[in-house]
């Protein structure tokens, strides 16, 4: 029988919706309690039908099976500022009642071949439905901003090679994660200074803002 993909992906549909409130909703406490926000913004999405297929063919996934064995139907991804950033949101997480991860694969500690570097989570995830309760799995993909940058533009050009770079291109590829493993390092290394400069920029902050200029005023004659 024809699968009815709507009511197959509705709770993973549900699950990326709630889950983008809720770690947008990370950002926004943080945020407010004038704190450095870890989160620099969210993005979630369904897998396309289309891409669940082609996935299942190539990792022999029996489609009465997608349930169980194909955990990135729904996905979320983190962008931080900060290589430090991502340990925190990981612990943030784990530490929620409505989140269960059940796995964990650190490719910042060890990147993929490819040169592709993030932090990517498998939980289990509940969503209310109007026949009960269905525990779903959604896969969480930690990554700094060069980390993304660097990932969303290898995907693109994955689409193009369909995974068959030209040697020099591949070689480009390898060469721009480098890059972007060094953008992140010294990031980390003038981090202290970025935040105490956000923290005084950030919302609310006014006065601390206005007595900075006033103690630095007299430093340009
Ligand atoms: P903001 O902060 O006002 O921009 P939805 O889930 O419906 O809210 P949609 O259309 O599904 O949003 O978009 P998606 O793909 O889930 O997430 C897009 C969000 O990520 C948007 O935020 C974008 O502004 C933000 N975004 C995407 N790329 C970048 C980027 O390179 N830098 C930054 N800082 N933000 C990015 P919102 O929700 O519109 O809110
Ligand atoms: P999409 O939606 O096109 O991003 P699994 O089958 O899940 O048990 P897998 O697929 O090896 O094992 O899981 P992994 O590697 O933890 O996560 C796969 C996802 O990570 C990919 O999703 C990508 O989003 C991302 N990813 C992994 N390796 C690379 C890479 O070399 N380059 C880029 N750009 N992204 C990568 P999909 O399946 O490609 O789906």
């Amino acid at each position: 029988m024809e699968r009815d993909w709507n009511l197959f992906l509705a709770p993973y549909e549900q699950a990326v919706s709630e889950l983008k409130i809720k770690l947008r909703g990370i950002r926004k406490q943080y945020r407010e309690q004038s704190e450095h926000v870890p989160i620099e913004f969210v993005t979630g999405r369904v897998k396309p039908v289309e891409s669940i297929l082609a996935k299942a063919q190539l990792r022999h996934i029996p489609l009465d099976r997608l349930e169980e064995e194909m955990s990135d139907i729904a996905g979320l991804r983190i962008m931080c500022q900060f290589v430090e950033d991502i340990h925190q949101v990981v612990q943030i997480l784990k530490n929620r009642r409505d989140i269960k991860v059940i796995q964990e694969r650190d490719y910042i500690s060890n990147n993929k071949a490819s040169g592709y570097r993030s932090y990517h989570l498998v939980i289990e995830y509940p969503v209310e439905l109007v026949g009960g309760e269905k525990i779903i799995l959604a896969e969480i993909q930690i990554r700094t901003l060069a980390m993304n940058f660097w990932a969303t533009i290898e995907h693109s050009l994955n689409y193009k090679y369909k995974g068959e770079f030209p040697q020099e291109m591949g070689e480009r590829l390898q060469r721009a994660a480098e890059a972007a493993y060094l953008l992140d390092e010294e990031m980390s290394k003038i981090r202290e200074e970025i935040q105490e400069a956000q923290k005084l920029f950030s919302h609310g902050r006014g006065s601390e803002r206005d007595n900075y200029f006033q103690k630095n005023s007299g430093d340009q004659s």
